[in-house]
């Protein structure tokens, strides 16, 4: 079920073996995977006695729609983060960049890099890295199982967050992504409710903000070669008091357009803006979001960009030529 080298999954063992202290680091803006993943790690690491501390750089507080999580224990705000601990494992994260301000505890630290990644930088000492595994949380159950760990129903509910939610419900899958997620619901975990709260719970104020975003989505039928980019704005105003999960969501409404092979969604934020994509079959965007300075999957990938919009349309066009 999974294509990692036996000889990397050996080598990954080792280090957590040996660690006693560990820091476990999601990506900025956390998502289901990474955090899902940083979770299942840090119960199974504690239950063998290690220390362990699991973080992300921004925002400060872990989404709401994760709250319910088991492990949420070991959640540590950045600035509390020990500087020096034995190992450093990072989980989902493509690369340093998408640590934020806590990359910085990569510097002289042995580090185990899991993660799905087309475009993972392999920036730390050791790398356990599986671009067809369908989420993080599935290297980590590869991971477990070679450890001889067994997945109980607190490490399942924490696999099956990243499992179901980095594959749109069971959209984007593989031979073994369903012997995966019924491995896991057998320990009696419940998949809807899990799904429910990860993917389908909006506040109402969900509604007019996608109103008045869906109403500015445009479509250039003759970019990414004449196969179609569909986009739409998220600016700040459109935003307001609503979280980051109605935000994201806007690009999964957006990718359904049929005269476009490729989505984009411009996410405003103090910096400039977040940019989404994702294509259907013919477009590696991971390709276009790494040469404007970003990552990603084959259909699913993004960067950040600062400057008027309309600039950063047309540099995703001529990137998309
Ligand atoms: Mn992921």
């Amino acid at each position: 079920m999974t294509d990692l080298p036996a000889a990397d999954l050996r080598a990954a063992l080792d280090v957590l073996d040996a660690a006693s202290t560990v820091t476990v680091l999601c990506h900025v803006q956390p998502d289901a995977d990474t955090i899902g993943s940083g979770l299942a790690l840090a119960i199974a690491l504690d239950r063998r006695g290690a220390s362990v501390q699991v973080a992300f750089a921004a925002p400060s507080r872990l989404p709401d729609s994760m709250v319910g999580l088991p492990g949420t224990e070991f959640v540590t705000a950045p600035d509390e983060v020990r500087t020096e601990v034995d190992l450093v494992v990072t989980v989902d994260a493509g690369s340093r960049e998408r640590l934020g301000s806590l990359g910085d505890r990569l510097d002289g630290a042995v580090s185990l890099v899991i993660d799905h990644h087309r475009s993972n930088t392999f920036y730390g000492t050791h790398h356990l890295v599986d671009a067809s595994a369908e989420s993080t949380t599935a290297v980590v159950a590869a991971l477990f199982d070679a450890a001889g760990i067994v997945v109980d129903r607190d490490l399942a509910h924490c696999l099956f967050a990243g499992l179901v939610t980095d594959t749109g419900s069971f959209r984007w899958v593989r031979p073994g992504s369903h012997l995966l997620a019924e491995r896991l619901l057998a320990t009696g975990i419940d998949g809807a409710a899990i799904t429910r709260s990860l993917l389908d719970t909006h506040p109402f104020g969900w509604l007019p903000m996608l109103g008045r975003v869906l109403g500015s989505a445009r479509l250039l039928p003759d970019a990414a070669g004449a196969r179609g980019l569909v986009y739409a704005v998220v600016r700040l105003d459109d935003v307001g008091g609503l979280r980051s999960e109605e935000i994201e969501s806007v690009v999964d409404i957006v990718r359904t357009t049929a005269e476009a092979e490729v989505a984009a969604v411009f996410k405003e934020n103090d910096r400039g803006w977040s940019v989404s994509l994702r294509s259907k079959s013919a477009v590696d965007v991971s390709t276009t979001a790494t040469t404007l300075g970003g990552g990603g999957h084959r259909f699913s990938a993004g960067y950040t960009v600062t400057g008027d919009v309309d600039e950063a349309v047309a540099a995703l066009v001529a990137a998309l030529e």
